[in-house]
């Protein structure tokens, strides 16, 4: 009898057991969800949830406000852990109380926190872009189509749209500026453009009052932290007469940004970008928080990754090369 009763209690909580433990839920919050390149981000972190056997929750965060709102989410529906990149970096010692708070697991990718003195946040793993190295890429990239345009180096005026508050920007287009100089280009042509934001229309804004101030150069080349900040500076370029032929843009990421400008049927000044990888930045940082989360495997303190210059002539090739 008392078997029985055992029995039938063990049966009618197993339902409510298996639900309680559910799907294990790992969070991607990102500061800019229309961006291609953080829908690309989350498609990838979608198959390694699908691989992996996690339900991912995805919430865009434009601002510190629904940053700690989605933590306190993500932690009210008991996720185990999330993948943030933030809308502003400085927010780094919040989100990490935050997330010790909840016993969540967190990681940073593209953007690496930092604490109020600046200094990245040791415990908190990350991944990100070798960023300077990239700069330099682009600017080696600039260098190569001036030469082959047969533009004299002393002609050229270089647009660095600039959003220096954040360290992989800085670094990504002080890269470049060092490049373009170390090839030959005179330090006074190097131009500034700061950005308010870091997307297309905030580098229309800045790359426009550039060109008004420094009439005097005819032919630019034109770079910033990403396809965005690379493209404005194309776009403000062409409202004011200076096309295809005098403007050379080459861009970060390789997104949709940039290979919608590749399928126009004649070229633009956006010659190029250096394709990262959202596949590498999605996926992995994804898997890596679930497995720290339910298997105690810390992910590596910080991982930087590479890119490859990308061009309207080699795309389809690259993007395989890739895995894209
Ligand atoms: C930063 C930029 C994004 C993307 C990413 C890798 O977050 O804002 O556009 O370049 O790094």
């Amino acid at each position: 009898m008392q078997r029985r009763t055992i029995l039938s209690l063990a049966l009618a909580a197993a339902p409510f057991a298996a639900r309680a433990a559910g799907p294990v839920k790992v969070g991607f919050l990102v500061k800019q969800a229309e961006e291609p390149w953080f829908q690309d981000e989350w498609r990838f972190a979608e198959a390694a949830a699908k691989d992996k056997g996690f339900t991912l929750v995805k919430i865009g965060v434009p601002n510190g406000e629904k940053t700690m709102a989605a933590i306190d989410n993500l932690a009210a529906q008991k996720a185990v852990g999330f993948v943030i990149c933030a809308p502003d970096v400085k927010l780094g010692v919040a989100i990490n109380r935050a997330a010790k708070r909840h016993k969540l697991k967190v990681m940073s990718v593209d953007d690496q926190l930092v604490d109020g003195a600046g200094k990245p946040i040791a415990d908190i793993p990350h991944m990100g872009i070798s960023g300077y190295e990239i700069g330099k890429q682009v600017g080696q990239g600039l260098l190569a189509e001036i030469k082959a345009r047969g533009w004299k180096l002393d002609e050229v005026g270089v647009l660095r749209v600039a959003y220096d508050q954040l360290p992989t920007g800085r670094d990504r287009t002080m890269g470049a500026a060092d490049a373009l100089k170390a090839g030959g280009v005179p330090a006074g042509n190097v131009i500034d453009a700061p950005q308010a934001k870091t997307d297309t229309e905030s580098a229309f804004n800045a790359a426009n009052i550039a060109f008004t101030k420094n009439a005097k150069f005819k032919k630019w080349v034109a770079f910033g932290l990403n396809d965005e900040a690379a493209l404005g500076a194309v776009r403000a370029g062409e409202g004011r007469g200076i096309k295809q032929d005098a403007m050379l843009a080459i861009g970060i990421g390789g997104s949709q940004t940039a290979l919608n400008e590749f399928t126009k049927p004649t070229p633009t000044g956006f010659f190029g970008t250096v394709l990262i990888s959202p596949k590498r930045h999605g996926y992995e940082t994804a898997a890596m928080v679930f497995e720290w989360a339910t298997q105690g495997k810390a992910p590596p303190p910080v991982t930087l990754t590479s890119g490859i210059l990308m061009t309207r002539a080699n795309q389809a090739e690259i993007r395989k090369q890739m895995g894209l």
